[in-house]
């Protein structure tokens, strides 16, 4: 049976929409109190050139040189973070265009929200270059040692101004994937400074059985609040370090990670991409975890193959 890691016996699909997922995902999160009244400063805006999209498209194609340190420390972590994918001209358009496509969605009223969007790849010319990016994708291929990635799903996240962290979790149980070769790019549109909610990953040494063996539930927020008092009982810390403009994180399913409060004063965004290896199954029993997953593999039945026309190979281990 090809099964993922949620022990709850809550395994109802979910019937909202994603937006409604992510509305609802956000309340398993423990927050500390969060004080609007003491915003942190936003970074400042860059004064960068926006590229063109011909510009765009030549960056996201081009292959990156992976160092060999990189691909270890992903192995042996579980996660990554690479300088200089992305240069700063390119995030310049990327974050214009985020912001023309989540205004034209959500208008501006919308503090303490975490926002996504996903599939822009199908409607926007600039979506489409990242998430079908090769540069990206042959990253993912490499990092995880496999032949060829295909496309689960892409993402645009802002996490607006005072809105609370994201609960501890690891994508396995979210995705419906039947296997371990699942990675994610995080790729911030600005700077993202300690106070806005960088992505805080923990590394595979500091996982241990009593982590693995915490219950994933649905139903509260007792995981988000076991993994943090487990690892504080430890005296263990993600790692949470600010990121760059150009900088892009990838991290594998199984890896326990979370976010922070976003602080300051404005949104902190991010475009996001799953792949997972070609040749890859669905599970045989999705659970409202796995949100709105047929939306990302139309036609396909639980245990069958992860191919649909929305899932292109985009990288390779060339
Ligand atoms: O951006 C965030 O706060 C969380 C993103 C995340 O969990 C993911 O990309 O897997």
């Amino acid at each position: 049976m090809i099964t993922n890691q949620v022990n709850t016996s809550d395994t109802a699909q979910w019937s909202g929409d994603d937006q409604e997922w992510w509305d609802w995902y956000m309340t398993l999160a423990n927050n500390p109190p969060i004080d609007a009244d003491t915003a942190e400063p936003a970074p400042a805006k860059p004064n960068t050139r926006a590229a063109s999209d011909r510009e765009v498209f030549t960056a996201l194609d081009d292959p990156y040189e992976l160092p060999s340190a990189a691909t270890a420390f992903y192995r042996r972590n579980g996660y990554v973070r690479l300088p200089k994918v992305i240069p700063a001209q390119v995030i310049a358009a990327l974050a214009a265009r985020a912001d023309q496509l989540l205004f034209d969605a959500h208008g501006t009223a919308r503090p303490g929200r975490f926002l996504a969007l996903e599939q822009l790849w199908r409607r926007d010319s600039l979506m489409l270059m990242v998430a079908l990016s090769r540069r990206i994708g042959d990253i993912a291929a490499q990092l995880m040692g496999v032949d060829a990635v295909r496309l689960y799903h892409d993402n645009l996240l802002s996490k607006e101004p005072h809105c609370g962290r994201t609960p501890w979790h690891r994508d396995r149980d979210h995705y419906p994937l039947a296997s371990t070769a699942v990675c994610t790019s995080w790729i911030p549109l600005h700077d993202v400074p300690a106070g806005m909610g960088p992505l805080a990953c923990l590394p595979r040494a500091a996982v241990t059985a009593e982590l693995l063996s915490i219950p994933v539930t649905v139903q509260d927020r007792s995981y988000d609040d076991r993994v943090a008092a487990e690892l504080r009982s430890r005296g263990v810390a993600p790692d949470a370090r600010p990121f760059e403009v150009g900088d892009v994180s990838f991290h594998a399913a199984d890896t326990f990670h979370t976010a922070g409060v976003n602080r300051t004063t404005a949104p902190r965004r991010v475009l996001s991409s799953t792949y997972y290896e070609d040749g890859t199954r669905v599970i045989d029993q999705p659970t409202m975890l796995s949100g709105s997953w047929p939306d990302f593999l139309p036609g396909v039945e639980p245990g069958a193959l992860a191919s649909s026309h929305l899932n292109p190979v985009v990288g390779t281990a060339r």
